[in-house]
């Protein structure tokens, strides 16, 4: 009897620690090449200009407490880096500057995003701005996005070439124990190539988490527009 409860119990707690677990990989991402071939935060291949979630909406666009919002924060802690490879952080106001006054046609809703193939939307997402202006700010995604009309196609194309070099925004590499934590509508991100895993023995590994201004965790895969695929 007594063995019985003991298996019973050792089992839960292997159950409880698999859903610990699960919970942490959404919460805390761990930011490393686990998969050499892709091109994404766990992937080593050069990783262009983006914002986190860009398809989501962001928190100032909904008032709905349920659904999921693109994360206004990004935190990234450092564990190894003996590559040395930066996190390149690029402002808008850059972006801004750059691009003059075709940068006011971002706000128009000519653009249509498109979720990882990992989350796979339910409703067809509607055509977005790539800026929006939010009482004088303006905030920015810029993910997998298309224009959705002809109208958006040649502001498109500036922002993609000027995007293209990555030496526009400023390269912090960080080394073991510090943290960078940047707004994720007011910058985008990005980093240069990782060495293949078959080249370092200790890849570069950061952790990631998304901290947003509201009480709701930032990009979580449940509401009724999203689901996420397991594994
Ligand atoms: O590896 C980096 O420096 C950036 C990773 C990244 O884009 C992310 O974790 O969202
Ligand atoms: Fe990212």
């Amino acid at each position: 009897m007594h063995l019985i409860e003991a298996k019973e119990k050792a089992e839960r707690e292997v159950e409880e620690r698999k859903r610990i677990e699960r919970q942490l990989q959404d919460y805390l991402r761990e930011v490393t090449p686990k998969i050499t071939d892709q091109v994404g935060s766990q992937g080593a291949k050069y990783l262009p200009y983006h914002s986190d979630m860009g398809y989501l909406r962001f928190s100032e666009e909904t008032n709905h407490a349920n659904k999921c919002r693109a994360p206004d924060y990004l935190a990234l802690t450092c564990i190894r880096n003996s590559e040395k490879v930066g996190t390149f952080v690029l402002d808008i106001d850059i972006i801004k500057e750059k691009m003059g006054n075709s940068f006011n046609f971002l706000k128009k809703n000519w653009f249509s995003f498109q979720s990882p193939d990992s989350v796979k939307p339910i409703k067809k997402y509607k055509s977005k701005p790539i800026v929006f202006s939010n009482n004088g700010v303006d905030l920015m995604r810029w993910e997998k996005c298309l224009p959705s009309s002809l109208e958006g196609a040649e502001v498109y194309t500036t922002l993609y070439k000027l995007l293209e070099n990555i030496d526009l925004g400023e390269n912090i590499i960080l080394k073991p124990g510090e943290t960078l934590v940047f707004n994720n509508r007011r910058c985008l991100h990005g980093r240069k190539a990782l060495k293949s895993l078959k080249a370092v023995d200790e890849p570069r590994l950061l952790f990631r988490v998304y901290v947003n201004n509201f009480p709701q965790p930032a990009g979580l895969p449940e509401d009724e527009l999203f689901y996420r695929q397991e594994g």
